[in-house]
């Protein structure tokens, strides 16, 4: 078995290294595989001092040859009248999974720990030779998970998807899936211990069972070849006992493509399909034609769209046609229930709103957001950034935390490279610049490049003043030199100066790169009404607004922009009583969804830009 990325054949000797070592690697398009939710109430347990892990000497009891029935992974229940067993998860309160716990619980709404959560299922499998998976969507942060006792193993990482094999210790009655989720920030983490953001725990997206042939199709990438746009490249990757010499149908219907490969030794099989017919996804034409990949007799079927996706000179060419990115920076949070979002309804009333403000690009900010609103942005037409969780300030110098950060870039890219909408993978937001940062951060947009070669490279930086001249604007980060789409945020009026220091600002931007105004904003409270100049009103964000796009305009190299932020978000450095009650402001829409003035302001210009 072996994971795959397409294209380029020099390329596959380097991702074979990256992911051959996985046992558990990633199943990618959930959605259409054979699957059981476990989704809905699980019991759980709050475990602040970890004392269901860790027995009185402080040794993990799952690294025990016989762990202790102390362990809150062996489900133990009293034996008999007199034995001591001090927990018990059916008698235990539950929880819904998807989502986290800091909305569901008021109790839980400050937490950072440690939750154990307790799922019992029966399971018979279609045929007795299949396999089974548990797929988790996303738990933050660090999840330990067992079955029946067992350990499954370990996934760090808040916001990607991770299975485990439970083919031999799945049983069709009574089994318990138990998994301990710790979202205790740190410093050696990604994200590290400082975020403008809420650290929502809990196992925040879906959680199922797959069920697979004994040889599956695990993964997968068909999609149009950069330079010849009548050209759609693809490549098959099998697991399972017998990968090699299978053959694998890949069907088009609507192209009238039907082609049989066969995998090499490694359970690979890649192949180019020549079409002239071929209609490109667009924001005003997102088109999506059905593939269906067919191994002994069962079909994955996709939804997939072609187009390319480049840059020459300062242009950004999507189908070799320049294009404007309007667009708007989104954090992860349900308009509908608060706290995480995990629903397509979630999805639809967001892009909902972008649609209406006359947008067609979002920056997912700032870590990799639920597939719904990526495939959702797929149908409607509206072009996407992602973002690895590399905030502020990485531990530049450890190699376990590049690793981490590696590792969820790689989980993201594996889980949506087949998305048309995906333009561009950003690497990092706001980073410090220096040697240790710069050398990181280049290791992970070479990684990048290596596994998707096709997509766009940024990465939000910041700005600075040129020293001789505090209203000349420059970008001098040494990261300029390496991304595609020069990214940067900047918060003149709001951090610094005002609203009107924006008319003397000039920007002088040396780089011959499109470039995306990734953040600007100012915070405001829906309703507030006053002066212009006074902090918090809607007036003043209206004010800022259209004080920054006079400006921006005036950037030649200007592609686009994700502003900040469409809607206002919970954050605990937004303390401030009765205006942020612990939410970032900067929202053009409440949480409770009321638009504020500079909503329309953002309408206006998108109106016209081109
Ligand atoms: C930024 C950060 C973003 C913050 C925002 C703010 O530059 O990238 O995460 O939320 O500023 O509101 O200060």
């Amino acid at each position: 078995m072996k994971n795959i990325f397409l294209g380029l054949t020099i390329l596959m000797a380097s991702i074979t290294n990256l992911w051959s070592q996985d046992p558990d690697a990633l199943l990618i398009n959930t959605t259409n595989r054979k699957t059981t939710s476990l989704n809905g109430a699980w019991h759980y347990i709050v475990d602040p001092y970890e004392n269901g892990y860790y027995d009185y000497r402080y040794q993990p009891f799952d690294q025990q040859e016989k762990p202790s029935r102390n362990a809150y992974f062996t489900n133990s229940k009293p034996n008999s009248p007199s034995d001591l067993i001090e927990y018990n998860f059916d008698e235990a309160d539950t929880l819904q999974v998807p989502g986290d716990w800091n909305t569901q619980k008021e109790k839980l709404y400050y937490y950072e720990g440690t939750i154990w959560y307790k799922k019992s299922f029966d399971y018979t499998k279609t045929d007795a030779a299949n396999r089974v998976f548990v797929y988790i969507g996303a738990s933050n942060y660090k999840t330990e998970a067992y079955l029946n006792g067992k350990k499954l193993g370990t996934h760090i990482g808040g916001f990607t998807p991770f299975n485990f094999e439970v083919t031999d210790l799945s049983k069709e009655k009574d089994n318990f899936l138990i998994f301990k989720v710790d979202n205790k920030r740190s410093k050696e983490g990604v994200p590290t211990l400082n975020t403008d953001w809420w650290n929502y725990g809990g196992i925040t997206r879906d959680v199922k069972l797959i069920e697979t042939s004994p040889t599956f199709i695990q993964d997968y990438v068909v999609q149009l070849d950069a330079d010849d746009t009548s050209l759609i490249k693809g490549e098959i990757n099998l697991n399972g006992p017998s990968e090699e010499n299978q053959k694998v149908l890949v069907e088009i219907p609507e192209l009238k493509i039907k082609k049989q490969v066969t995998t090499d030794a490694s359970g690979t099989a890649s192949f180019e399909i020549k079409s002239r017919k071929i209609e490109y996804w667009s924001p005003e034409n997102p088109k999506l034609y059905q593939v269906d990949l067919t191994l002994n007799g069962n079909t994955l079927s996709d939804r997939i769209g072609f187009r390319t996706i480049t840059t020459k000179n300062d242009n950004i060419l999507l189908n070799g046609k320049s294009i404007v990115l309007k667009g708007i920076s989104l954090h992860e949070e349900s308009p509908i229930s608060k706290g995480r979002a995990n629903s397509l309804e979630d999805a639809k009333k967001v892009l909902g709103w972008i649609k209406e403000m006359g947008g067609n690009y979002v920056r997912l900010s700032h870590y990799p957001h639920n597939e719904h609103i990526v495939k959702l942005a797929d149908e409607m037409g509206i072009l996407v950034w992602e973002e690895n969780p590399v905030y502020w300030t990485i531990q530049w110098q450890n190699e376990s935390t590049y690793a981490n950060a590696e590792n969820q870039l790689k989980e993201l890219i594996q889980r949506d490279k087949n998305r048309a909408s995906v333009i561009i993978w950003s690497m990092a937001n706001e980073t410090p610049v220096s040697d240790a940062r710069n050398t990181f951060l280049t290791r992970l947009i070479e990684t990048a490049r290596n596994l998707d070669p096709t997509r766009l490279i940024s990465a939000a930086l910041e700005q600075t003043s040129s020293p001789d001249n505090p209203n000349v604007k420059i970008i001098d980060d040494p990261m300029a030199d390496v991304v595609d789409v020069l990214s940067f945020n900047q918060y003149l009026g709001w951090y610094g100066g005002t609203p009107e220091s924006c008319r003397t600002a000039e920007w002088h931007i040396e780089q011959n790169k499109p470039v995306i105004i990734s953040e600007f904003g100012a915070g405001a409270k829906q309703g507030y009404h006053g002066d212009k100049n006074t902090r918090w009103t809607e007036e003043y964000q209206e004010y800022l607004y259209e004080e920054t796009l006079a400006m921006l305009k005036k950037i030649p190299q200007l592609r686009g922009m994700s502003p900040w932020i469409l809607v206002d978000f919970r954050s605990p450095r937004r303390p401030l009583a009765n205006i942020q009650d612990d939410y970032n402001r900067k929202g053009l829409i409440s949480e409770d969804g009321i638009k504020k003035k500079a909503f329309w302001t953002l309408q206006n210009f998108y109106s016209t830009w081109e």
